[in-house]
Protein backbone atom coordinates (compact mmCIF):
# COMPACT_ATOMS: atom_id res chain seq x y z
CA UNK A 1 0.00 0.00 0.00
CA UNK A 2 2.69 2.28 0.99
CA UNK A 3 4.81 1.35 -2.01
CA UNK A 4 1.78 2.32 -4.27
CA UNK A 5 1.18 5.65 -3.09
CA UNK A 6 4.43 6.25 -3.34
CA UNK A 7 4.22 5.65 -6.85
CA UNK A 8 1.34 7.31 -6.88
CA UNK A 9 2.14 10.68 -5.78
CA UNK A 10 4.79 11.68 -8.70
CA UNK A 11 1.43 11.40 -10.66
CA UNK A 12 -0.62 13.78 -8.52
CA UNK A 13 1.71 16.54 -8.18
CA UNK A 14 1.64 16.05 -11.49
CA UNK A 15 -2.30 16.48 -12.69
CA UNK A 16 -2.23 19.42 -9.82
CA UNK A 17 0.37 21.04 -11.44
CA UNK A 18 -1.82 20.74 -15.05
CA UNK A 19 -4.80 21.76 -13.02
CA UNK A 20 -3.19 25.26 -11.57
CA UNK A 21 -2.30 25.86 -14.82
CA UNK A 22 -5.82 25.27 -16.22
CA UNK A 23 -7.11 27.66 -13.31
CA UNK A 24 -4.60 30.60 -13.90
CA UNK A 25 -4.73 31.88 -17.52
CA UNK A 26 -1.98 33.24 -19.52
CA UNK A 27 -0.71 36.79 -18.09
CA UNK A 28 -1.91 39.20 -21.04
CA UNK A 29 0.55 40.18 -23.37
CA UNK A 30 -1.77 43.04 -24.38
CA UNK A 31 -3.55 45.95 -22.69
CA UNK A 32 -3.73 48.31 -19.65
CA UNK A 33 -1.04 47.03 -16.97
CA UNK A 34 -1.24 49.27 -13.95
CA UNK A 35 0.68 49.35 -10.76
CA UNK A 36 -0.32 50.62 -7.15
CA UNK A 37 3.24 50.72 -6.48
CA UNK A 38 5.80 53.74 -6.30
CA UNK A 39 8.66 51.33 -7.08
CA UNK A 40 9.71 48.57 -10.12
CA UNK A 41 7.87 45.30 -10.13
CA UNK A 42 5.14 43.96 -11.94
CA UNK A 43 1.62 44.90 -12.58
CA UNK A 44 -0.72 44.42 -10.30
CA UNK A 45 -3.82 45.13 -12.50
CA UNK A 46 -4.28 44.38 -16.34
CA UNK A 47 -7.39 44.72 -18.05
CA UNK A 48 -8.36 45.52 -21.73
CA UNK A 49 -10.16 48.37 -22.58
CA UNK A 50 -11.61 50.19 -25.54
CA UNK A 51 -9.03 49.87 -28.51
CA UNK A 52 -5.00 49.88 -29.61
CA UNK A 53 -5.94 52.87 -31.67
CA UNK A 54 -8.10 55.05 -29.52
CA UNK A 55 -6.06 58.13 -27.35
CA UNK A 56 -6.29 57.26 -23.35
CA UNK A 57 -7.17 59.77 -21.05
CA UNK A 58 -6.84 59.27 -17.48
CA UNK A 59 -9.16 60.96 -14.69
CA UNK A 60 -11.48 60.15 -11.71
CA UNK A 61 -14.70 60.95 -13.35
CA UNK A 62 -16.90 59.63 -10.53
CA UNK A 63 -15.00 61.76 -7.81
CA UNK A 64 -14.61 58.76 -5.66
CA UNK A 65 -10.64 60.12 -5.24
CA UNK A 66 -9.51 56.92 -7.69
CA UNK A 67 -8.86 57.22 -10.79
CA UNK A 68 -10.08 55.25 -14.14
CA UNK A 69 -9.25 55.17 -17.88
CA UNK A 70 -11.54 56.96 -21.10
CA UNK A 71 -10.66 56.87 -24.34
CA UNK A 72 -11.16 58.99 -27.34
CA UNK A 73 -12.43 57.73 -30.44
CA UNK A 74 -13.08 60.18 -32.98
CA UNK A 75 -15.41 62.81 -31.63
CA UNK A 76 -16.53 60.40 -28.95
CA UNK A 77 -14.75 59.79 -25.09
CA UNK A 78 -15.91 56.11 -23.84
CA UNK A 79 -15.62 56.84 -20.16
CA UNK A 80 -15.47 53.92 -17.42
CA UNK A 81 -15.62 54.21 -13.41
CA UNK A 82 -13.28 50.37 -13.49
CA UNK A 83 -10.35 49.74 -14.61
CA UNK A 84 -12.07 46.90 -16.07
CA UNK A 85 -12.94 45.61 -19.56
CA UNK A 86 -16.26 45.83 -21.00
CA UNK A 87 -18.13 48.43 -22.67
CA UNK A 88 -18.03 51.67 -21.35
CA UNK A 89 -20.18 53.18 -18.59
CA UNK A 90 -20.60 56.48 -20.21
CA UNK A 91 -20.40 57.78 -23.73
CA UNK A 92 -20.36 60.82 -25.07
CA UNK A 93 -19.72 64.09 -27.77
CA UNK A 94 -17.15 66.34 -27.03
CA UNK A 95 -15.15 68.42 -29.46
CA UNK A 96 -14.33 67.42 -33.05
CA UNK A 97 -12.07 64.60 -34.50
CA UNK A 98 -8.05 65.75 -34.19
CA UNK A 99 -8.91 67.71 -31.18
CA UNK A 100 -6.47 67.05 -28.42
CA UNK A 101 -8.76 66.06 -25.24
CA UNK A 102 -7.46 67.02 -21.58
CA UNK A 103 -8.72 65.51 -18.54
CA UNK A 104 -8.79 68.03 -15.31
CA UNK A 105 -10.38 69.24 -12.51
CA UNK A 106 -10.78 72.88 -13.81
CA UNK A 107 -13.41 74.15 -11.14
CA UNK A 108 -11.89 72.08 -8.12
CA UNK A 109 -14.97 70.29 -7.27
CA UNK A 110 -13.60 66.69 -7.48
CA UNK A 111 -14.70 65.20 -10.71
CA UNK A 112 -12.48 65.36 -13.40
CA UNK A 113 -13.76 66.51 -16.53
CA UNK A 114 -12.54 67.30 -20.45
CA UNK A 115 -11.03 70.24 -21.98
CA UNK A 116 -10.91 70.27 -26.04
CA UNK A 117 -7.52 72.20 -27.12
CA UNK A 118 -7.43 73.41 -30.50
CA UNK A 119 -3.96 75.14 -31.49
CA UNK A 120 -3.64 77.36 -28.30
CA UNK A 121 -7.59 77.53 -27.67
CA UNK A 122 -8.84 75.46 -24.59
CA UNK A 123 -12.59 74.66 -24.60
CA UNK A 124 -13.26 73.85 -21.24
CA UNK A 125 -15.86 72.24 -20.06
CA UNK A 126 -16.76 71.59 -16.31
CA UNK A 127 -19.84 68.71 -16.27
CA UNK A 128 -19.19 65.45 -18.35
CA UNK A 129 -21.80 66.02 -21.08
CA UNK A 130 -21.54 67.51 -25.28
CA UNK A 131 -22.38 70.44 -25.93
CA UNK A 132 -20.68 73.91 -25.80
CA UNK A 133 -17.78 74.64 -23.65
CA UNK A 134 -18.15 76.69 -20.05
CA UNK A 135 -15.09 78.86 -20.62
CA UNK A 136 -12.94 79.22 -23.96
CA UNK A 137 -9.74 80.04 -22.80
CA UNK A 138 -6.12 81.02 -24.97
CA UNK A 139 -3.32 79.63 -23.47
CA UNK A 140 0.74 79.41 -24.40
CA UNK A 141 1.64 78.76 -27.84
CA UNK A 142 0.41 76.26 -30.29
CA UNK A 143 2.78 73.66 -30.51
CA UNK A 144 3.49 74.38 -26.86
CA UNK A 145 3.36 70.63 -24.68
CA UNK A 146 1.34 70.78 -21.94
CA UNK A 147 0.56 68.83 -18.94
CA UNK A 148 -2.32 69.03 -16.30
CA UNK A 149 -2.01 69.50 -12.56
CA UNK A 150 -2.72 71.03 -8.88
CA UNK A 151 0.74 72.40 -9.18
CA UNK A 152 -0.36 74.59 -5.79
CA UNK A 153 -2.38 71.91 -4.30
CA UNK A 154 -5.74 74.48 -4.51
CA UNK A 155 -7.78 71.37 -5.81
CA UNK A 156 -8.31 72.83 -9.42
CA UNK A 157 -6.36 71.98 -12.32
CA UNK A 158 -4.34 74.41 -14.52
CA UNK A 159 -1.31 73.49 -16.93
CA UNK A 160 2.47 73.07 -16.84
CA UNK A 161 4.00 73.80 -20.71
CA UNK A 162 7.39 73.21 -22.47
CA UNK A 163 7.86 75.38 -25.50
CA UNK A 164 10.21 72.57 -27.27
CA UNK A 165 13.41 72.98 -24.62
CA UNK A 166 13.56 71.98 -21.18
CA UNK A 167 12.45 74.92 -19.18
CA UNK A 168 9.11 74.09 -17.79
CA UNK A 169 6.58 77.05 -17.32
CA UNK A 170 4.08 76.37 -14.33
CA UNK A 171 0.69 78.46 -14.50
CA UNK A 172 -1.59 78.08 -11.27
CA UNK A 173 -4.52 79.48 -13.14
CA UNK A 174 -6.19 78.69 -16.70
CA UNK A 175 -6.28 82.12 -18.60
CA UNK A 176 -3.92 84.16 -21.02
CA UNK A 177 -0.60 85.77 -19.41
CA UNK A 178 2.36 84.80 -18.17
CA UNK A 179 3.91 81.73 -16.15
CA UNK A 180 3.92 81.82 -12.36
CA UNK A 181 6.79 80.40 -11.94
CA UNK A 182 9.43 78.37 -14.43
CA UNK A 183 12.23 75.78 -13.90
CA UNK A 184 14.45 73.09 -16.09
CA UNK A 185 13.91 69.57 -15.36
CA UNK A 186 14.89 66.96 -17.46
CA UNK A 187 15.57 66.95 -21.42
CA UNK A 188 13.61 68.43 -24.04
CA UNK A 189 13.48 65.12 -25.54
CA UNK A 190 11.84 63.25 -22.80
CA UNK A 191 8.26 62.85 -22.43
CA UNK A 192 6.54 64.93 -19.94
CA UNK A 193 3.83 63.18 -16.82
CA UNK A 194 2.60 64.54 -14.17
CA UNK A 195 1.39 63.36 -10.98
CA UNK A 196 1.01 63.55 -6.80
CA UNK A 197 3.91 60.84 -6.63
CA UNK A 198 4.35 61.36 -2.65
CA UNK A 199 0.92 61.79 -1.69
CA UNK A 200 0.79 65.60 -0.51
CA UNK A 201 -2.01 67.21 -2.27
CA UNK A 202 0.48 68.60 -4.96
CA UNK A 203 1.20 67.71 -8.33
CA UNK A 204 4.91 67.43 -9.49
CA UNK A 205 6.47 66.42 -12.46
CA UNK A 206 8.02 63.35 -13.78
CA UNK A 207 9.92 62.51 -17.19
CA UNK A 208 10.04 59.16 -19.20
CA UNK A 209 13.24 58.62 -20.89
CA UNK A 210 12.85 54.95 -22.68
CA UNK A 211 11.32 52.95 -19.79
CA UNK A 212 13.01 55.36 -17.01
CA UNK A 213 10.89 57.57 -15.13
CA UNK A 214 12.48 59.86 -13.64
CA UNK A 215 9.93 61.69 -10.63
CA UNK A 216 11.12 64.83 -8.55
CA UNK A 217 8.13 65.66 -5.74
CA UNK A 218 8.89 69.19 -6.18
CA UNK A 219 8.47 72.20 -8.72
CA UNK A 220 12.22 73.19 -8.77
CA UNK A 221 15.03 72.66 -10.75
CA UNK A 222 17.35 69.66 -9.42
CA UNK A 223 18.03 65.78 -9.98
CA UNK A 224 15.33 63.17 -9.60
CA UNK A 225 13.71 62.39 -6.21
CA UNK A 226 12.77 58.76 -7.34
CA UNK A 227 14.03 56.82 -10.55
CA UNK A 228 11.62 53.98 -11.36
CA UNK A 229 12.12 51.30 -14.67
CA UNK A 230 8.58 49.54 -15.28
CA UNK A 231 7.20 48.25 -18.71
CA UNK A 232 8.88 48.59 -21.80
CA UNK A 233 10.11 51.31 -24.10
CA UNK A 234 7.74 50.65 -26.87
CA UNK A 235 4.56 51.18 -24.25
CA UNK A 236 2.25 54.01 -23.67
CA UNK A 237 2.61 55.56 -20.13
CA UNK A 238 -0.03 56.67 -18.09
CA UNK A 239 0.09 58.42 -14.81
CA UNK A 240 -2.85 57.56 -12.53
CA UNK A 241 -4.28 57.47 -8.87
CA UNK A 242 -5.97 53.19 -9.14
CA UNK A 243 -6.50 52.78 -5.16
CA UNK A 244 -7.44 55.73 -4.69
CA UNK A 245 -4.76 56.30 -1.68
CA UNK A 246 -3.89 59.99 -2.85
CA UNK A 247 -0.42 58.66 -4.12
CA UNK A 248 -0.51 58.39 -8.29
CA UNK A 249 1.61 55.78 -9.28
CA UNK A 250 2.33 54.01 -12.87
CA UNK A 251 0.30 52.78 -16.03
CA UNK A 252 1.22 51.78 -19.76
CA UNK A 253 -0.94 50.44 -22.00
CA UNK A 254 0.89 47.92 -24.25
CA UNK A 255 -0.61 47.25 -27.97
CA UNK A 256 -0.02 44.66 -30.41
CA1 LIG B 1 -13.22 57.38 -9.83
CA1 LIG C 1 -14.53 69.37 -11.72
CA1 LIG D 1 -4.21 74.47 -8.57
CA1 LIG E 1 -2.50 55.22 -5.62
Amino acid sequence: MRKALAALTPALVALTAVGAQAEDPPEPEHGFFLTNSAAAGPAQHVFHFGRFTDEVLVGDWDGDGADSVAVQRGSTVHLTNNPAGGPAQTVLSYGRPGDTLLAGDWDGDGDDTLAVRRGNVYYVKDTLSGGSADRVLTLGRPDDEIVVGDWDGDGRDTTTWRAGGDTLYVGNHMGPGHADWYFVYGRASDALLAGDWDGDGCDTVGVRRGATYLVRNSMTPGSADVTVRYGRATDEAFVGDWDGDGVDTLGVRRAP
